[in-house]
């Protein structure tokens, strides 16, 4: 079945959304032409800023856990932020909050991180039920901030499939995409329910390489073209893929460079398929 959300264009699509973070994230991609996410799983600040300068040029999006920073200050996402206007993209901060709406609310907005001040799109596991999602909208709401569920992960043996995906949605489509803007997910789990493709939902998708089909601890791999043609999702999140490839600044920009291209002509195709 091929879904009308894709074979709608990232512009298209970010004419008609409510939503100021999904809005910019779309035409990011349209502008750079790119559904690359690069997470930035590296562990000092230094690191951090060395893999996104030299990613920038080919992302709609850096995807951070800022938590694994040994040396965290708020300098780090000042910069990043500034980067951010720099380079053009987005920052996801891949929190997966998973607390009561109070507790999330706190979480979000305070700590020494404050994940709100600088984060245009966050996650949260949808668990705890609809008061997580207004909790952080307490917060992320205001500073016109996005949110996005965990409806399908991509580690082998992973719970969030059937009934748990399927509710996972329900309460997206409840909330209302002005805050939830999409899903973490491994195809197009908002199809049922809206064969017309009326709300657009993002479906943001980690677990791809070209190379490795998994690593020791459970993680899953599957090619862009996968992804993006096959599964109809929007975005590619690539870590180890891309950051972790030998041979210094040059070999991790082209190895970024691969990806946004593979990304991108499945996104063109898909958007002629029949
Ligand atoms: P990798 O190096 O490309 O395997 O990193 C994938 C990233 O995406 C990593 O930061 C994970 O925390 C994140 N991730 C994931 O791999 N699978 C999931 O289902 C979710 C997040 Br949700």
């Amino acid at each position: 079945m091929v879904y009308p959300t894709t074979v709608k264009t990232y512009l298209e699509r970010a004419a008609s959304h409510p939503n100021a973070a999904a809005r910019k994230l779309l035409e990011i991609m349209d502008r750079k032409k790119t559904n690359l996410c690069v997470s930035v799983d590296v562990t000092t600040s230094a690191e951090v800023l060395e893999v996104v300068r030299n990613v920038a040029p080919a992302v709609c999006m850096v995807k951070t856990h800022i938590d694994i920073i040994s040396d965290f200050t708020p300098a780090l996402t000042e910069e990043l932020a500034k980067l951010a206007d720099e380079f053009d993209f987005v920052i996801f901060e891949d929190r997966k909050f998973a607390d009561i709406g109070n507790t999330v609310a706190l979480q979000y907005s305070s700590g020494v991180h404050k994940i709100a001040d600088w984060s245009h799109i966050t996650n949260a596991h949808p668990l705890p039920g609809p008061g997580i999602i207004s909790g952080l909208g307490t917060v992320g709401k205001p500073k016109g901030r996005a949110l996005l569920l965990l409806a399908e992960m991509s580690s082998k043996g992973n719970l969030a499939t059937g009934e748990y995906t399927k509710t996972a949605v329900q309460m997206a489509r409840d909330a209302g995409r002005d805050w939830v803007v999409g899903f973490i997910a491994m195809g197009r789990v908002d199809a049922e329910g809206d064969p017309e493709g009326k709300e657009d939902f993002l479906i943001l998708t980690p677990g791809v390489g070209l190379v490795a089909k998994g690593d020791k601890l459970g993680q899953q791999y599957r090619t862009p073209r996968e992804v993006v043609y096959d599964s109809g999702c929007d975005v590619i999140i690539v870590g180890r893929g891309i950051y972790g490839v030998q041979g210094g600044r040059e070999a991790v920009l082209a190895e970024a460079e691969k990806y946004r291209e593979e990304g991108w002509k499945a996104y063109e195709e898909r958007l002629t398929r029949a």
